[in-house]
């Protein structure tokens, strides 16, 4: 494999996704998908053609072997990624629904995942793998697992910031882990030392208390925590991006023929995102691969499925959407 590129880590899921649409009183069946944003997010960089390691913690379980062989078989580097044998791999069950926001049940507490350690992550550092590595990407769901889980966090952020690498922080806002309260001090520290903050426009308000509604407010005040690039994904109405020296940028989002499944698209647009800059790209060719993978992964079931490879996303820069996916 090339040298490591990007850098992540948080916890692996196994996401149990109802085949049928409807709430999960009713369901009957599930199928298994990978899941966790910051794995997504390797997986969308490593279908791109960036060598990318995830640090972690898997159970000595079938979940956490299929989550291994899954990662492995994408491409991703999981040296890093341990088998703790005194607790579960973590899992999350969904529901879908056509109409109204579906609910997520997490199986998460005391998991392998929530177990990792700032030791895990020194000792990563500390290996020639992730020598000459250039971006760390982190999100607002580790912190929330546990202290350690947190402190390993913000040790990847000083290892990053000491070794000159970008570091992007994804909100990713989960108040069924913890409060607004207990989150926005977390992320607002986690923003100042990041290059890159990616939010929805609910995400950016509760942790910087601008304005929900007002995107100029909220772009402020998420570059005034300290990035040097703001970016707001507005779902359905595509991405805003703000860059210290760019000019700001609108993306209105790749129409969906039929949305199969929105979860992990925002994962998806971050993968892009990253990729994009890694290549050079500036802020507004950023955003419109970020959008394209994102829409790429609303079409498709499970959070991972629909990320494009190298062959497709030029496919879809090229041709345009295919018609039976998207419009
Ligand atoms: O962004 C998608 C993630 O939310 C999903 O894969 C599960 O990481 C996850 C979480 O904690 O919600």
């Amino acid at each position: 494999m090339s040298a490591i590129e990007v850098v992540t880590l948080g916890e692996a899921l196994v996401a149990l996704v109802a085949r049928e649409v409807g709430p999960l009183a009713s369901v009957g069946t599930f199928e298994p998908h990978v899941a966790g944003a910051e794995a997504n997010v390797a997986v969308g960089l490593a279908r791109l053609g960036h060598a990318t390691a995830f640090i972690g913690r898997v159970g000595d379980d079938g979940f956490g072997t299929a989550i291994r062989r899954h990662l492995r078989g994408e491409g991703v580097d999981v040296s890093m990624l341990t088998t703790d044998p005194g607790a579960p791999t973590g899992v999350l069950v969904r529901e879908r629904r056509e109409f109204g926001a579906a609910e997520v049940t997490y199986l998460r507490g005391g998991s392998a995942g929530s177990r990792l350690r700032p030791e895990d992550v020194a000792s990563a550092y500390a290996s020639r793998t992730l020598k000459g590595a250039r971006w760390l990407h982190v999100t607002g769901i580790t912190p929330a697992l546990s202290e350690h889980a947190r402190a390993a966090v913000e040790r990847a952020v000083e290892l990053a910031t000491g070794a000159g690498m970008t570091i992007s922080l994804d909100l990713n806002l989960r108040r069924k882990l913890w409060s607004d309260d207990e989150a926005a001090p977390v992320l607002r520290s986690l923003a100042a030392r990041a290059g890159v903050v990616f939010a929805s426009p609910d995400e950016a308000a509760a942790v910087t208390g601008a304005d929900a509604g007002d995107t100029a407010a909220l772009a402020t005040a998420l570059l005034e925590m300290g990035p040097a690039i703001a970016v707001l994904k507005l779902g359905s109405e595509g991405a805003l991006a703000w860059g210290h020296g760019e000019a700001p940028v609108h993306r209105a989002a790749v129409p969906v023929a039929h949305a199969v499944d929105p979860v992990g698209a925002g994962d998806a647009f971050c993968a892009g995102f990253i990729a994009a800059r890694l290549e050079g790209g500036d802020l507004a060719w950023a955003v419109e691969i970020g959008a394209i993978c994102g829409a790429a992964v609303v079409a498709v079931m499970g959070d991972q499925a629909g990320l494009p490879d190298r062959e497709e996303l030029e496919r879809l820069l090229t041709d345009g959407p295919a018609t039976d996916v998207l419009r």
